[in-house]
């Protein structure tokens, strides 16, 4: 497994821009308000499905082995997903946020699917130093895709992008030049980039101890065993934390708020 931490994100940023070009443009973009190439990750997250091969506990492997810590624990009834969060003793590592699919919870045709594509997966890859940044791990049909993304459009990313970053998230608090979210949206907006609406363009706020809001994903020509398809891919958030009553910045995430996140890949 990875032996070093800024290798890993280096792998896993080049992976998640070379199918996010909006990703790469607004950090120019911020870059440059800011005058300096430096900017802080709050966290990234990662999707997968609560099968035995590729479940929550083998993508956190890496992390923990990294010196990662589980914090949070996190469920989303409607969506059938469960998630857990990790953080680094060294705080200015990005945090980490990982949901798992309930695969159980979804029809006999979908669980049918999805177990088609994990069976192709040996079991080596995902104990690999790349497994962080390796993309899809099967073949998949438009058809297939079209079948998961009605019933679960968590399924349908997933089946289609498969083990990656979804999103690196800009620490707004970090930022010297736009101190509030509601800048950084203004400056996104102007520039012609698309917002996350769902739940309003910020998700919760200094009453939660966290303000986020993120891009709609990208829409990128992908290829299927049958044909090519024009599907969302990854976004961008942007996250503004507040300090708690003991002056401590909140570190945790927001389950009404990763809610609306999540839809930023919606294809529907
Ligand atoms: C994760 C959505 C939740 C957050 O910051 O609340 C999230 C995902 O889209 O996989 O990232
Ligand atoms: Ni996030």
């Amino acid at each position: 497994m990875h032996n070093n931490i800024s290798t890993l994100f280096a792998n896993m940023w080049q992976d998640y821009v070379q199918i996010t070009p909006s990703a790469k443009r607004i950090h120019e973009l911020l870059a440059g308000e800011e005058n300096s190439p430096e900017i802080v990750n709050d966290h990234v997250a990662f999707r997968t499905f609560n099968l035995e091969k590729t479940n929550l506990d083998k993508l956190a492997a890496h992390f923990l082995a990294l010196g990662y810590e589980e914090k949070g624990q996190y469920n989303f009834k409607a969506k059938k997903l469960d998630a857990k969060h990790f953080e680094h003793p060294d705080t200015t590592k990005p945090k980490v946020f990982i949901s798992q699919l309930r695969v159980e919870e979804l029809s006999e045709g979908a669980q049918k699917i999805i177990q088609g594509l994990v069976e192709q997966m040996s079991e080596e890859v995902v104990t690999a130093d790349n497994f962080l940044y390796s993309g899809r791990q099967w073949q998949l049909s438009s058809e297939e895709y079209q079948a998961l993304i009605s019933e679960s459009e968590y399924a349908g990313w997933l089946a289609a992008w498969g083990f990656r970053a979804n999103h690196f998230t800009v620490s707004v608090n970090h930022l010297n030049n736009s101190d509030s979210l509601e800048q950084v949206n203004t400056l996104l907006k102007e520039a012609g980039f698309v917002l996350n609406t769902v739940g309003g363009e910020i998700k919760g706020g200094e009453s939660v101890f966290l303000a986020q809001s993120s891009t709609m994903a990208d829409k990128i020509a992908l290829a299927f065993s049958d044909t090519s398809l024009t599907i969302p891919s990854c976004f961008y958030e942007f996250a503004q934390r507040y300090a708690m009553p003991d002056g401590e910045l909140y570190q945790g995430f927001v389950e009404a708020s990763a809610d609306k996140i999540f839809e930023s890949t919606n294809a529907k």
